[in-house]
């Protein structure tokens, strides 16, 4: 089968969080695989309980989106414990490289790395976690000079609330709602794209004043799915609203920030998480997101679809309407 706009790309498994790449010609999507199952559901995400990755490909828009099979198993990541959530890819020095956060032994969420020949994989995973990372969501950019960032971060269960202090404290809360929210994390990454060349920063998120926006402003403060992007010069960084679950997006001349927020990309989708990314294929832009549409609403149970993003002259993204005919 074909696939269209705003359908689920894969009806045989459960997909989520998906991260789009150009690869060799072909759209390669880096998605979460969603399990079926009746445990626990809860605001530490317990209900994501991910074990693999598949990769998806496509030959181009309109294709039939093809399973390239197991990608890399929880067995096979010496470090982690649990919860493979969402993964994303890159390709750097003849190597592809598959970024996936999970929990640690400790049940503290790190992200680690691993490494494929071919952009389908499968990938062998290093042995350890990437030194000084934590939480959840990394998004790689490898910009146009070659220097490759990681950004990532997330609320609630992805812990990043518990690493202001930059160590893991377990009962640390979130900023107070008239404070500055807390931004998603940038790292540089090393030549060998297996560590960090710096420690994490946080970026900052501001208004169009340049007031940083505030933590109680749940419209548009950061919440977990970092995405950048590069169009015309300037860089994009998208990211999910969570508790009011947008996609809004920030614009800034510099990979590192700060970041001017700018306005929404998506709409709440069926379902409590919203994730994307976004690509340019063919001279083109897509979104790659996902609701919960394929299970009837069950909040883990997802499906990724894509659409088409639009510019408008003042580099501003036009909104997407999911649902619309
Ligand atoms: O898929 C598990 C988590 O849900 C992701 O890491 C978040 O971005 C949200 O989509």
């Amino acid at each position: 089968m074909k696939s269209s706009f705003n359908q689920p790309i894969v009806t045989h498994i459960y997909t989520a969080d998906p991260s789009a790449h150009v690869f060799e010609g072909k759209l390669y999507i880096y998605p979460s695989h969603d399990l079926d199952h009746d445990g626990p559901s809860n605001d530490n995400g317990d209900q994501y309980r991910m074990e693999d990755y598949h990769v998806l490909s496509m030959e181009g828009i309109g294709a039939k989106a093809i399973d390239e099979g197991e990608a890399l198993h929880l067995r096979d990541v010496p470090w982690a414990s649990s919860q493979l959530w969402a993964p994303d890819a890159a390709f750097k020095n003849g190597k592809y490289y598959l970024f996936f956060p999970a929990r640690d032994h400790d049940g503290i969420f790190r992200i680690g790395a691993a490494a494929s020949d071919s952009p389908a994989g499968p990938f062998k995973a290093e042995p350890n976690y990437i030194p000084g990372s934590f939480s959840i969501d990394p998004a790689v950019l490898v910009d146009d000079d070659g220097k490759a960032y990681m950004y990532f971060g997330g609320l609630w269960g992805g812990q990043l609330e518990k690493w202001q202090s930059g160590a893991y404290e377990p009962q640390r809360e979130g900023p107070a709602s008239c404070e500055p929210a807390l931004g998603p994390r940038v790292a540089k990454l090393s030549e060998d794209m297996l560590s960090f060349e710096a420690e994490p920063s946080e970026i900052s998120i501001v208004d169009e004043s340049g007031n940083p926006i505030l933590a109680g402003d749940e419209d548009r403060r950061y919440f977990e799915g970092p995405w950048v992007h590069r169009y015309n010069g300037l860089y994009y960084l998208s990211y999910s609203t969570g508790t009011t679950h947008k996609l809004v997006y920030a614009t800034s001349g510099s990979p590192t920030g700060p970041f001017v927020y700018r306005g929404v990309i998506l709409p709440p989708v069926v379902g409590w998480t919203t994730h994307h990314s976004i690509v340019e294929f063919d001279g083109k832009w897509y979104l790659f997101y996902h609701d919960s549409s394929l299970s009837g609403g069950v909040n883990h149970k997802r499906c990724v679809k894509y659409t088409e993003l639009h510019y408008n002259d003042d580099g501003t993204i036009r909104m997407i309407e999911p649902y619309a005919n």
